[in-house]
């Protein structure tokens, strides 16, 4: 139970840490040091028959929905692989965005929302963010490494900010983002994302106090995890490498 939870927090804190936590450090020594019959077993069915399973037990609704997105046609959708709009069948899109694999990164979301409110017709590639697995090697050399990336007729730009101007300027029209003063008017509001201010709302002390605020039962369970944290934190610290 201990190495679940472990293991739990240690995704958890390794996808907050974009890397692997302290955490992670402390399952992979647990893992080293516990004999295999300690390890909980791993009973979880795989992605495939997860997915198989899935597809078996959607509902004609569900199953009607997942090949309009498809198609490229219907609402917008984070396992949309293809955007059409007013586009025909067959249309091959200017834009590709590469996007993390779970629709979770916020850069690309941006983007993601730009395209769809100026619906403008764009694949997606699915890359992984590095606490899921590696990236493809032409990604990282020709792409930076980083998420978002836009294939604009086949020229890549990277940056969210790069891409949502480059992709106003080419597709603006009458439906531009932009405020009037452009960039220039929103450049310190574009700064608040790495103050301080910010990161601070990742702190467990943080997200209880704002749960207390709901329910008081979701709070005590954050305050036990909180708690638990920096139990394993302390251990992970005084134990030598
Ligand atoms: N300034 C960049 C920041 C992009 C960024 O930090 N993206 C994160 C994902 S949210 C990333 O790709 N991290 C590397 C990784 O996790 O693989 C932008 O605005 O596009």
């Amino acid at each position: 139970m201990l190495m679940l939870r472990i293991l739990t927090l240690g995704c958890a804190a390794s996808a907050l840490s974009g890397g692997k936590g302290w955490v992670g450090k402390a399952a992979d020594l647990l893992r080293q040091k516990a004999p295999p019959s300690a390890l909980v077993l791993d009973r979880a069915p795989t992605w495939e028959a997860l997915a198989a399973s899935l597809e078996a037990q959607s509902t004609t609704e569900e199953a009607g929905f997942a090949s309009l997105v498809a198609s490229g046609r219907g609402p917008p959708s984070a396992s949309a692989n293809l955007r059409l709009f007013d586009e025909p069948d067959g249309y091959e899109p200017r834009v590709t965005l590469y996007r993390d694999g779970s629709s979770w990164c916020p850069y690309c979301q941006k983007v993601w929302m730009q395209l769809e409110e100026k619906r403008i017709p764009y694949r997606v590639e699915r890359i992984n963010m590095r606490c899921y697995g590696s990236k493809p090697a032409w990604f990282e050399r020709d792409a930076g490494g980083l998420l978002p990336v836009v294939e604009l007729d086949g020229r890549l730009i990277t940056d969210s900010v790069s891409i949502m101007l480059a992709l106003e300027r080419e597709f603006g029209g009458d439906r531009s983002l932009l405020p009037p003063g452009g960039v220039d008017d929103i450049r310190d509001l574009m700064g608040l994302e790495r103050e301080p201010v910010w990161q601070s709302n990742l702190q467990p002390d943080f997200n209880v106090s704002v749960f207390e605020c709901f329910d008081t039962k979701i709070s005590t369970v954050l305050r036990e995890l909180d708690k638990s944290n920096r139990s394993i934190q302390k251990s992970a610290k005084s134990t030598p490498n």
